[in-house]
């Protein structure tokens, strides 16, 4: 069986990634990092099914020791700090996990498993102000916060380590994607989590930022079978992904609230908060080489996907209530 090394594997894309490869047959090793208290809730289903190793993208050795212990034929480079609004907060460690943690990664794959398959999770905060649209694999880069500038330097590590090495790496340039199992912080969760608590009495408001800036949203579902499809290619290439449809956030709460039969503008509060010192106001993908080349494709729309994630924090927070 295939091994399959995934970083990041406690978060979103990484679960759904871990179902998707085992779904495959691939023997999945997961890198998760140490910490005081478990954070397995998103693998608990799949905990016996994968092994479960320790290592952190700060610590080289930890890296060099998973490469030799198991030997992974594709590796999947999904950890990251991703959250953007920290990146201003802690903008060093940032650099250091979603920048230079790229290169550790590269590094040990290059000295252990050379002929390995390499998977660079790259985001489309690189195409920040954006200077084209639609924005493709050619449009030109002009990040907006440390996390954004963190991930151009990890996507073009991977593109130099390719180029220097003759490494298979390649990049996923991922527009959003969300899930029920989407961090709480991230506003579609924020917002969806905001509107089962409000349905059921348990909260009167939520308050966000900027209620104008567009985004791409898809499915994490469908997205981790892209980064599969990249490593099955005969050659190396980086490739979009996303719906290529943008909406707005004030768009989003609409719909979610719809969904509970509510008003969003008589709950969503203005928070200065929660708006950034730099913003990306718009984003939307052209992910036509995707398409002609990996033949991939979205299988859940916008409107869906919103109504999915209101119905799954319904349905979450009702079990707790033991409703
Ligand atoms: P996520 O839910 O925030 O998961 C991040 C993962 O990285 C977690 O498993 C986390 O572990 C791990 N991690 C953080 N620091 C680490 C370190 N120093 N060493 C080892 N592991 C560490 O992110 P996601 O939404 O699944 O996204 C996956 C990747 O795609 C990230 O690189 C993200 O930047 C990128 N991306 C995401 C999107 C999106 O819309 N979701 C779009 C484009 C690109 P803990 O559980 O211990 O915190
Ligand atoms: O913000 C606005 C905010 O934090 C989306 C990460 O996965 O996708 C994600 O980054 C928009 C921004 O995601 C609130 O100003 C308004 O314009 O959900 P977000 P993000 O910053 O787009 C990319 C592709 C990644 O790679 C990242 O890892 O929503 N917004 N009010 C708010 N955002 C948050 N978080 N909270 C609010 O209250």
């Amino acid at each position: 069986m295939p091994v399959a090394l995934v970083t990041g594997i406690t978060g979103q894309d990484g679960s759904y990634l871990a179902e998707m490869l085992l779904e495959k047959g691939y023997d999945v090793v997961g890198m998760v990092r140490r910490s005081s208290t478990i954070t397995f809730d998103r693998i608990e289903q799949i905990q016996d099914k994968i092994t479960i190793v320790q290592g952190d993208l700060h610590d080289q050795s930890s890296l060099v020791n998973v490469f030799e212990e198991y030997k992974p034929d594709e590796v999947y480079n999904l950890a990251a700090q991703s959250f953007v609004p920290t990146s201003w907060n802690q903008p060093v460690l940032t650099g250091e996990v979603t920048a230079l943690g790229v290169t550790r990664m590269l590094d040990a794959m290059r000295l252990v498993r050379p002929k390995a398959r390499f998977y660079q999770a790259s985001s489309s905060e690189m195409f920040g102000k954006v200077q084209e649209v639609p924005q493709s694999e050619s449009t030109p880069l002009y990040p907006r916060s440390p996390y954004g500038v963190a991930k151009v330097y990890g996507h073009w590590i991977t593109i130099n380590y390719r180029e220097s090495y003759d490494m298979f790496a390649v990049s996923g340039i991922l527009f959003n994607h969300e899930s029920p199992r989407r961090g709480l912080e991230f506003v579609t969760r924020k917002i969806t989590n905001g509107v089962a608590r409000i349905k059921l009495g348990l909260d009167t408001e939520i308050g966000l930022g900027n209620l104008d800036s567009r985004r791409d949203w898809g499915y994490a579902k469908d997205y981790v079978e892209a980064m599969w499809l990249m490593l099955q290619k005969d050659s190396p290439d980086d490739y979009v992904i996303g719906t290529g449809e943008t909406h707005e956030v004030r768009e989003f709460c609409e719909i979610a609230f719809s969904y509970a039969d509510l008003d969003y503008k008589e709950f969503v509060k203005k928070d200065e908060r929660f708006f950034r010192p730099a913003e990306v106001d718009l984003l939307v993908s052209d992910p036509s080489k995707a398409k002609q080349e990996l033949g991939w494709e979205i299988k859940v729309g916008f409107k869906e996907l919103v109504e999915m994630m209101v119905q799954a924090d319904l349905d979450k927070i009702k079990q707790k209530l033991g409703q």
